[in-house]
């Protein structure tokens, strides 16, 4: 339900962490943690609301020296700004052991000129960012992982946990409005930024995913890439209500993770990035430790599953910092049924 208010004032997202704390759900650390990542997001939210304004649209690099990322994608102007704005507020905060991003080939140690803390934090600083030139929402998604016990100079080994080890995780998401939403393991909750006092605001405790939908995001253009069961499954779905669903369906897809997600947090659907012959050889197209453990764990928080279209996403092992992974999440019922296609599949060749 949503909620901004509680006994009359405005939740804010320190009063929400704090109580947090006092219920035993978050450390300090890790209420310091996020409210650093907070503070971030409100600076990349500035950043990317200037548009051409900002002199920061466009690709990074010298002119006609593209700068590329591991994946060997052209960054934009701004991943690398919002890159480094998250690297600088977390470097001195002293709740952090390590990071790894998206635009970072290799996980980094905080700065042995600071203290370091019990936790590793991962981000994909700007999901999405090909949109930004054409002014389509586009977000900030962050995973947070203990740091082993007895390791002070973490590697990327130490971050390659279970989607199930995440202690937090949310999103920011720069659309109308700037809204993050997270989780902390007790529920997902959205706060919205209020401009005028430069804070967020709880503005929905406790998102629900609806278990049935009607709504399905998926890149189209790939149809003839992708594997049976995945042909099988949404041309079930085009076929409507005279077809084996019975109901007509909708289909959306924004291609920025966080705006596809966050309608589907906000009122249900399925979303789908799954293998096809372009991206088999690379185990899919998301990545597993910044974009889908995190939006996994708060659809799951939200009632909703998700899942590789085989198992469920928390419980993949990562091999890499990087690894890709098919990814169906969102109303659970759907969820469900998508993944069963995949396993009948499986079972029967
Ligand atoms: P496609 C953005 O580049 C991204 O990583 C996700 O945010 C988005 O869901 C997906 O890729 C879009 O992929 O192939 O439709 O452009």
């Amino acid at each position: 339900h949503t909620s901004s208010t509680a006994g009359g004032s405005p939740v804010s997202l320190t009063r929400f962490l704090l109580e947090e704390q006092r219920a035993g759900h978050v450390s300090a650390d890790l209420r310091l943690l996020i409210e650093v990542v907070a503070r971030a997001c409100k600076t990349i939210s500035i950043a990317v609301g200037k548009g051409a304004l900002g002199g920061v649209l466009g690709d990074a690099g010298t002119p006609g020296v593209a700068s590329m990322n591991i994946e060997g994608e052209a960054q934009k102007k701004l991943d690398v700004i919002a890159n480094d704005v998250l690297l600088e507020a977390n470097a001195w905060g002293g709740h952090l052991a390590g990071l790894a991003s998206e635009e970072m080939d290799h996980s980094q140690p905080i700065p042995d000129v600071y203290p370091r803390g019990n936790y590793l934090l991962l981000f994909d600083p700007l999901d999405g960012s090909s949109n930004i030139d054409v002014n389509i929402s586009v977000g900030t998604i962050f995973s947070v992982l203990r740091c082993p016990d007895g390791v002070t100079t973490p590697g990327d080994e130490h971050f390659l946990q279970p989607g199930t080890a995440q202690v937090a995780a949310g999103y920011c998401t720069y659309g109308p409005s700037t809204m993050l939403v997270l989780t902390v393991g007790h529920g997902t909750h959205a706060f919205t930024l209020d401009r005028e006092v430069g804070s967020f605001v709880l503005t929905t405790r406790g998102m629900t995913i609806p278990e049935e939908t009607k709504e399905f995001a998926v890149n189209m253009s790939n149809q003839r890439f992708w594997e049976a069961p995945m042909q099988r499954y949404v041309g079930d779905l085009l076929t409507g209500k005279e077809g084996p669903r019975g109901k007509d369906f909708n289909m959306r897809w924004v291609a920025s993770m966080v705006a596809d997600v966050h309608r589907i947090l906000t009122r249900g659907g399925i979303f789908s990035y799954p293998l096809d012959s372009k991206c088999r050889d690379k185990g899919g197209k998301l990545r597993l430790m910044y974009e889908a453990n995190p939006m996994s764990f708060l659809v799951e928080q939200a009632g909703g599953a998700a899942t590789t279209g085989r198992m469920r996403m928390l419980e993949v092992q990562p091999t890499g910092l990087h690894m890709r992974v098919p990814v169906f999440l969102g109303s659970r019922r759907e969820v469900e049924a998508a993944t069963a296609y995949h396993l009948e599949h499986d079972a029967a060749h």
